[in-house]
């Protein structure tokens, strides 16, 4: 198997980056954390099915959803990773309620928001799975952080990512300039830059939803999906395509184009999809790739969250997708 050794590394093209932006060391510090936190899961995830780690623990986790093994294994990657690193000084996750502070790390300067095992459902079936993460600067002086440092807008990020375990692993990035996406090489454990400058295309790709949902949508929301079912949007004819993650879908539509969507619905307005740590850093990701992200109503960038796990519809992708899928809604 030929490496493609002329390939950059994570950390030579994040330096690169850096210097361009002319910004401190410590980010990349952080995001080589990140590789490594998606080089240990990639390695759990494939042994699963052997050491009995798939399936459910029998225990609930904050959402009141049922928690599976590799759940909690994810999120104590992510702890183990980041403890006792002076950068982070807290880590706000899908799988716990209150922030988790690494010890000794009171004066870090970033914050973690992260979704450490994206996809759950798709676990048991070999399906796409992921790892998304927004990285924040702290709002407060020093000492411990308090809630507030987390309750800000995604515009407001430094960094956002994703890690995706499908056929290859992937960790696609931005540190506020261009999407960087990246490949492992699991013979050398080493990401290599595959995806430079990643944009995403317009007026083609595909929608994705979950249509069995439709019940439960208002009318507007049945229209406007039954647009794109039937090709009879503005902007274009689209495939459906729906793989039951969110970083896979995103994944998809970033490189292919289109939209994805998780509409409220009538009983639950705010859907099912969080802020903090889904739609804010893959909204970021998304606008810094050209594209656009939106609750239905306004910019998911702009929304300020009130608390941690926050809910709000998503729709994004593409510009012009986007856009008419929002004119549809109002
Ligand atoms: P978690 O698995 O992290 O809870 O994420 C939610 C999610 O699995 C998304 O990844 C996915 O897009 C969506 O839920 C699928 O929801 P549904 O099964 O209702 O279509």
């Amino acid at each position: 198997m030929t490496r493609a050794m002329n390939r950059l590394t994570l950390s030579e093209q994040f330096f690169r980056d850096q210097a361009l932006a002319h910004a401190s060391g410590g980010m990349s510090t952080v995001l080589n954390r990140f590789s490594l936190v998606g080089r240990m899961l990639a390695s759990e995830i494939m042994r699963a099915g052997f050491v009995g780690k798939l399936g459910y623990t029998g225990t609930t986790n904050v959402q009141d959803e049922d928690v599976r093994a590799l759940d909690v294994i994810s999120n104590d990657t992510v702890l183990q990773v980041f403890d006792s690193m002076p950068l982070v000084c807290g880590i706000a996750s899908e799988e716990m309620e209150g922030v988790h502070y690494p010890s000794g790390s009171e004066e870090g300067k970033y914050l973690i928001a992260c979704d450490p095992l994206d996809g759950s459902g798709n676990v048991d079936v070999a399906g796409q799975i992921g790892t998304i993460f927004g990285v924040y600067r702290r709002r407060s002086a020093s000492g411990k952080p308090p809630l507030d440092d987390f309750l800000q807008p995604a515009r407001n990020l430094i960094a956002a990512g994703y890690i995706l375990y499908g056929p290859c692993t992937m960790l696609v990035y931005t540190a506020g300039g261009p999407v960087n996406g990246f490949t492992l090489d699991r013979s050398i454990g080493t990401f290599f830059l595959t995806h430079p400058n990643i944009r995403i295309p317009e007026g083609t790709g595909s929608y994705s939803v979950n249509e069995a949902n439709e019940k439960k949508w208002d009318a507007k929301t049945q229209a406007m999906v039954r647009a794109f079912r039937q090709q009879e949007t503005d902007c274009g004819k689209r495939a459906a395509r729906y793989a039951g993650a969110l970083v896979g879908d995103f994944h998809r539509t970033l490189l292919k184009g289109g939209i994805y969507m998780y509409p409220g619905e009538v009983k639950k307005p705010s859907g099912k999809l969080r802020l903090l740590y889904e739609n804010g850093p893959l909204g970021f990701i998304c606008e810094k790739a050209g594209g656009a992200a939106s609750d239905g109503t306004q910019p998911i960038l702009d929304i300020v969250p009130n608390e941690l796990h926050q809910r709000t519809p998503l729709f994004l992708g593409s510009k012009g997708d986007v856009a008419e899928a929002v004119r549809r809604l109002s």
